[in-house]
């Protein structure tokens, strides 16, 4: 038995945590969320079991690969959203364009704009390792009942409403934020509820683990070597454990409870890093906030970024705010 726990749902409609929008609005948008986090959660527990593994054939705007469970993930949330009257636009990993949801021109009149990676990792389905979804929603500035544009899309992370991830884990939750605070939700699927597992979850201000791609260190900017240099140095309560996933969601949500740092730096060979400021960079650095931590580009904070297009990457830096700190003095002093 669920010792006496609220359901996510319940969770909505009493904690009121619905600013800016009402609690219906919230609860639909929320709710169109968590019913494509079960549907995927689904068929990402049985890849390994049916012929959906491996690359669709077809590149992503990206130039990746798509899995097709990158395919069905984007579809299953796009189709959840575009059943809320609250989405009038999503942009997702997957488009090279925003989808307007117009089935009928009452869409129009939505207010909210939502930006996604539906499957963030996915190259680590194959091997059974943990992959996520990664959402970011907006108020659109364009006028009610006008088309939506792109200038809804493209603004900074501090003006997001909402924003939070799915991991598909050992457990799968929901962890997400709209300003007043993180909590995060684990999927029961005897019942398909998910329940408040971790409420008011937090950043350690400090910590030791650090999480980068050290196979790109002699790529990276001499102040991130710097700084790699510092965590593997023994003195005090270094050196720090190196722990990777390739994952973001998995690194994020791992780092955020135990305390690290995670890197995705510029380098010669990646100029604006990999990462996407829109559907990755912000929201991630939205609920870094949220619970106390830090996120950057190095130099400036990530929310604060004015965006210029749907896919444009920046380096990332974000976690315990100490470590990110301590990270941005090594950058400054080498530059
Ligand atoms: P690399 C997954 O493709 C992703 O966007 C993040 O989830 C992950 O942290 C990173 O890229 C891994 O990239 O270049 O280290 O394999």
């Amino acid at each position: 038995m669920i010792k006496n726990t609220r359901t996510l749902g319940e969770f909505i409609i009493k904690n009121q945590l619905a600013f800016p929008f009402s609690t219906g609005e919230l609860s639909s948008l929320i709710n169109g969320i968590r019913l494509a986090a079960k549907v995927v959660n689904h068929e990402v527990n049985k890849a390994g079991l049916v012929d959906i593994l491996g690359a669709y054939g077809e590149t992503n705007i990206q130039g990746e690969k798509q899995q097709k469970l990158d395919v069905f993930a984007n579809e299953k949330f796009i189709q959840a959203l575009d059943n809320r009257e609250i989405v009038c636009g999503i942009a997702s990993e997957e488009e090279e364009d925003f989808v307007i949801l117009n089935s009928d021109d009452k869409k129009n009149q939505n207010k909210y704009v939502v930006l996604i990676d539906p499957l963030d990792g996915s190259s680590n389905i194959d091997v059974n390792v943990s992959v996520g979804t990664i959402f970011s929603i907006y108020r659109r500035i364009s006028p009610l009942g006008s088309p939506v544009q792109l200038k809804d899309f493209l603004q900074p992370g501090k003006d997001q409403v909402a924003a939070g991830y799915i991991i598909y884990g050992t457990s799968t939750m929901i962890v997400y934020s709209t300003g007043d605070g993180v909590n995060g939700f684990t999927l029961n699927p005897a019942i398909g509820s998910f329940y408040l597992s971790h409420p008011n979850m937090k950043f350690p201000e400090d910590g030791s683990i650090y999480s980068v791609n050290e196979g790109n260190y002699v790529h990276f900017p001499n102040g991130v070597k710097q700084y790699i240099k510092y965590c593997q140095k023994e003195e005090g309560n270094r050196p720090y454990s190196s722990r990777y996933i390739g994952s973001l969601v998995s690194d994020f949500h791992r780092n955020m409870i135990k305390g690290g740092i995670y890197m995705y730096p510029n380098s010669e060979i990646a100029n604006d890093g990999k990462l996407r400021l829109l559907y990755e960079c912000n929201p991630m650095a939205y609920i870094a906030e949220q619970a106390g931590g830090k996120a950057s580009d190095g130099q400036s904070r990530i929310l604060d970024i004015k965006p210029t297009e749907l896919h444009q990457r920046v380096p990332f830096f974000c976690g315990s705010k100490n470590m990110v700190k301590k990270l941005e003095e090594y950058i400054t002093t080498c530059q």
